[in-house]
């Protein structure tokens, strides 16, 4: 069995999709072991979003990413890094497949609903940095 963090964006929230994509993971078999509606912080996202800082899109995925609560969960299954990431589809939602939650509701490269480990060594550190130890 493996863990992994996802977070569902402001506009999965705002949009209330919350369910309907908690179901796609559900549906695959894949348990919920911890769940927080929170709003994030900036010092929280610098961290999070490090490798990205620097970037011309960086302060505008700052704002969408403060712009209301987001919900964290932690997910476990059978290779459940892999399945997530599949599930969630491609960083941008005008080329992810149909089928994947970005492909089927995501809006663009920044507004695209859902945040999904992508390894499991980044899976320890996303856990440790949104749920504590
Ligand atoms: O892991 P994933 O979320 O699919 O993509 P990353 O390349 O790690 O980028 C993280 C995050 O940054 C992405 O989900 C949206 C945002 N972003 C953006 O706003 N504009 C880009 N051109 C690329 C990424
Ligand atoms: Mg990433």
């Amino acid at each position: 069995m493996e863990q992994t963090l996802v977070i569902i964006k402001p506009d999965g929230v705002e949009r209330q999709l919350v369910g309907q994509i908690i179901q796609r993971f559900e549906a695959a078999n894949l348990k919920m072991k911890a769940v927080n509606m929170t709003l994030l912080t900036t010092e929280l996202l610098k961290a999070h979003y490090q490798h990205l800082i620097g970037q011309p899109f960086f302060p505008k995925l700052l704002a969408y990413m403060t712009e209301g609560p987001v919900v964290l969960l932690i997910l476990e299954g059978e290779q459940a890094v892999a399945r997530v990431r599949k599930i969630v589809g491609a960083t941008n939602p005008l080329t992810a497949d149909m089928g994947t939650i970005r492909g089927d509701y995501g809006i663009n490269q920044t507004r695209n609903l859902v945040h999904a480990s992508d390894s499991s060594a980044n899976v320890q550190i996303e856990i440790a940095r949104f749920f504590g130890k």
